[in-house]
């Protein structure tokens, strides 16, 4: 890729880390005030590398996410007017208002499905891949999942088949160290993750999930592997998760120790600085970046505020989706 293209890449993805830590930043801070926001609130801090993955695909490919998906979703394209009605349960909401935060879909951007039933995403996303290769298109499909869900059977039943049918679906493991309550060691047999790839016939790469660039290499090279028909892979991000599980959840069960290390490795403070260094963005223009980030996060809730809840006459509308109309898929 030449390097003013990567350059230009590399200014978008520090600019949707900026836009998603100003959403979610906003989304705690409503969290915080009574009867603002229903339902639970699982945020993405800390982990907004991961845009870089979603930058590298083209708008022809699926991602299917998790619970923790506020970054995929902007990075994708999703507007932060639409997520945040939608999280707050109005009709103007990406699934007006039925989804809530934890199921959120956005089929014109090809996002087929957000599910917090763990390990549900890749069995899903496998037959995204499968439909992809059956009908020889030219797409590959990227599922996010936890570290708690890679202990799931559902995903290895995933990585499995994917791995007999050569399909092109690539599995990113966000493993931010904790699955709910539970550390890694707790559930998990050995320290990565990465290392059942070689089980499933696909190469594994671990990679520094606080990186984008590292991120944005590996997922390309990745990407580019399984649209040549080459099969799936698997990358491990290595990352951290910054808030609980849930904005009720204040961690009191994590050695604060490990928080505040976490806490100098902060991706966005990282990327800026290093962006700032090879004079791809100046001072002024993050600062610029920061602020607009922030006025779209207020015209958002301004938005959201002002937004009607579904008529209860709705209630079974939009319930099934018509892939051909929804997508141009059939
Ligand atoms: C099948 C299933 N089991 C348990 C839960 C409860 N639950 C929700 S999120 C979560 C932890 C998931 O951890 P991980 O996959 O590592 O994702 P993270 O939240 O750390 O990003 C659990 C146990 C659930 N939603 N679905």
């Amino acid at each position: 890729m030449a390097k003013e293209t990567k350059n230009a890449l590399r200014r978008s993805i520090l600019e949707k880390m900026l836009l998603t830590r100003a959403f979610e930043d906003r989304i705690a801070h409503l969290a915080a005030q009574k009867d603002r926001l229903p339902g639970m609130q699982i945020l993405a801090t800390g982990q907004e590398a991961a845009v870089a993955a979603v930058l590298a695909l083209g708008p022809e490919d699926v991602i299917v996410t998790n619970h923790r998906s506020h970054a995929h979703l902007l990075a994708r394209g999703a507007t932060p007017q639409s997520l945040l009605a939608e999280i707050m349960g109005k009709e103007t909401g990406v699934n007006h208002g039925k989804s809530g935060t934890l199921h959120m879909a956005v089929p014109h951007l090809n996002v087929l499905m957000t599910s917090t039933v763990v390990g549900a995403g890749p069995l899903l996303a496998m037959g995204a891949a499968f439909a992809q290769q059956y009908k020889e298109e030219d797409a590959v499909t990227m599922v996010f999942f936890g570290d708690g869900a890679a202990a799931e059977g559902s995903v290895h039943e995933a990585m499995n088949m994917a791995g007999v049918w050569h399909l092109p679906l690539l599995f990113v493991c966000e493993n931010n160290c904790w699955a709910g309550a539970q550390s890694l060691k707790d559930h998990c047999s050995v320290s990565n993750i990465v290392t059942r790839a070689a089980g499933y016939g696909m190469p594994g790469k671990l990679v520094n999930g606080n990186d984008p660039d590292e991120i944005l290499d590996t997922s390309l090279e990745m990407i580019a592997r399984c649209r040549q028909g080459q099969g799936p892979a698997l990358m491990e991000l290595a990352t951290y998760r910054m808030r609980g599980h849930g904005e009720y959840d204040h961690q009191e069960y994590v050695d604060p120790e490990e928080i505040a290390f976490w806490a100098q490795r902060d991706p966005i403070k990282l990327f800026r600085t290093r962006l700032e260094q090879d004079g791809v963005v100046d001072a002024a223009q993050a600062e610029v970046m920061y602020r607009d980030a922030e006025a779209s996060i207020d015209a958002a809730l301004e938005f959201a505020d002002a937004s009607p809840y579904p008529a209860p006459q709705a209630a079974f509308d939009h319930l099934w989706a018509r892939a051909e109309e929804e997508t141009g898929r059939i």
